[in-house]
């Protein structure tokens, strides 16, 4: 099986044809010696949408094989900057061009708002595209003086090689970007594996690669199991790097496999509980609409989910008021209703994790001061649930949900807030709110977090740069820093005076 499948778009009444095959050297093509396939599941109704094909580990073996012949050939140190910033700019324009069709397919697989696809996840994703293609004629070394009358050094940023890139579900199109853009900037070749979950828009993509004119081999994708494909990949002898966003388990196991493998580059993207501090001074209706946006949006499904809010005890009763007031707000539904502002989870593997959190939450004692009850019918859908006076040790304080769950308690000191805040293993995300300009320096300054939000949260920019601390994560995607992640510094010493005796 690797025929391409007409897919009927029923809400919009669009027809989208599918690739279903693995990506291989600008192919569609069957797996080598499998006949597995992943049935992709539309999480709004539970209805199947269609099977792909998964990739078996000589699938694996191949895509990379196909990404090291075109890095020696025709990518590489083999194509110029220029001619690279023009194939990512054109990839960027048939984006544009096909923005409606990624974004329906996106909201179908994954269950979020097509408005929010059509204008956030593919607009920004455009964005990187663009972004990276800018920097691809600005990568530069050093000239080091060394000796001014014989010597002198200079440095050359190389591209890393061959990469293997494994993404979430949460964002598919934008994790496919901030991985995809970066690495062609620098001249790297690719084998991406989208998530299990989610891979239809990464096969979609994977035509525009053809389209755009990239030559055979640079961007290679294929859809896997976890366990199979990206486990192949961690662990492949002939992949450099490899660049991962997902869950700290699997980090963990993709960090061992490199170190046992061939120590290749690892960056790692992984899970957050990331704290968000009200303090009495702040604008508490802006607070709030900031704090319902940390932990509602994407439907919580998010790395930096403000999932454990702090509040001052003075203005306590007063904020989780107001906040309930703009959660209820949330319209959870269909991602294909126009009114819409969050879809379902990606799974029922998700939904009964966060059911799971919620009923622990009561169990263990928590106020529930919105949400917390099942709904009827078919879909993976969970409306915002609030729990308040929550105690540190509870298991939905320390552990990430990955849904529309917040915890929140009160402190009475910054000290006490900033303690509260950084007492978890995790370092990806931060926010405060405070109208006193010292205090928001002092605390931002105090956070261990890789991005702290102030007087806002959850905004990101593809030229900041963004990734975690502690068991967050390594390495930065986004900015300037992501070309660390897809270049090889190379010193070289030149002589042009000194002779040996
Ligand atoms: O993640 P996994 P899952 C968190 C979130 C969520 C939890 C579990 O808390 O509830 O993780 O989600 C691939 N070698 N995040 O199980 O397994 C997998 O195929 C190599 C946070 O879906 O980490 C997929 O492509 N790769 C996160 C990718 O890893 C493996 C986003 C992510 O899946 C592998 C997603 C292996 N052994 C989940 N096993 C974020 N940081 O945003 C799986 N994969």
């Amino acid at each position: 099986m690797a025929q391409p499948v007409e897919i009927s778009i029923t809400a919009t009444g669009r027809k989208v044809t599918l690739p279903t095959g693995l990506f291989i050297n600008n192919e569609f093509v069957p797996s080598v010696d499998s006949s597995d396939v992943i049935q992709c599941l539309n999480p709004a109704t539970e209805e199947v949408i269609c099977s792909v094909v998964a990739g078996s580990a000589a699938d694996i073996d191949r895509a990379v094989a196909a990404a090291r012949a075109a890095y020696n050939t025709t990518w590489g140190k083999n194509v110029g900057p220029v001619e690279r910033a023009r194939l990512i700019n054109r990839l960027a324009d048939l984006m544009e061009r096909d923005r409606d069709v990624l974004a329906e397919l996106e909201s179908l697989n994954n269950g979020k708002p097509v408005r929010v696809a059509r204008d956030f996840d593919i607009g920004d994703s455009i964005g990187c595209l663009r972004y990276y293609a800018g920097w691809a004629d600005k990568i530069t070394g050093q000239t080091i003086e060394v000796d001014n009358k014989t010597k002198l050094a200079f440095t050359r940023h190389d591209p890393i090689g061959v990469c293997g890139q494994i993404i979430p579900w949460n964002y598919p199109i934008n994790m496919w970007a901030w991985k995809v853009a970066p690495a062609l900037a620098c001249g790297c070749t690719i084998v991406m594996k989208p998530s299990e979950l989610t891979p239809l828009t990464a096969l979609k993509l994977s035509e525009l690669i053809v389209e755009a004119g990239f030559p055979a081999g640079v961007v290679n994708t294929v859809a896997s199991l976890g366990s199979v494909g990206g486990a192949a990949l961690a662990a492949h002898p002939d992949v450099d790097k490899v660049a991962f966003t997902g869950s700290t388990v699997t980090g963990r196991k993709i960090m061992e496999a490199a170190a046992k493998s061939n120590l290749k580059k690892v960056s790692l993207e992984l899970g957050g509980k990331s704290p968000h501090l009200v303090f009495e001074s702040a604008d508490l209706e802006q607070a709030a609409n900031w704090a319902a946006l940390g932990i509602l949006y994407n439907t919580g499904q998010d790395c930096t989910a403000g999932s454990r809010l702090f509040v001052q005890d003075t203005i306590y009763d007063k904020f989780i008021s107001i906040l309930v007031g703009k959660a209820k707000e949330m319209v959870v539904g269909n991602g294909f209703d126009e009114k819409v502002s969050g879809g379902p989870v990606v799974s029922k593997v998700q939904y009964d994790k966060v059911w799971s959190y919620i009923e622990s939450g009561k169990q263990e004692g928590a106020t529930l001061a919105l949400g917390g009850q099942k709904r009827p019918g078919k879909g993976f859908f969970v409306d915002p649930t609030i729990f308040t006076d929550v105690r540190p040790d509870m298991k939905i304080v320390r552990d990430e949900i990955f849904g529309p769950v917040l915890s929140v308690a009160k402190f009475s000191t910054e000290e006490e807030a900033v303690k509260l805040a950084n007492d978890t293993s995790y370092g990806l995300g931060a926010g405060l709110h405070s109208k006193d300009a010292d205090q928001c320096m002092r605390v931002s300054s105090a956070l261990e977090a890789g991005t702290v939000w102030v007087n806002q949260y959850n905004l990101l920019y593809n030229n900041v740069p963004f990734g975690g601390k502690k068991q967050s994560g390594i390495g930065r995607e986004l900015g300037s820093y992501a070309l660390d992640e897809y270049t090889s510094v190379k010193a070289v010493h030149w002589n042009f005076g000194e002779k040996l005796d």
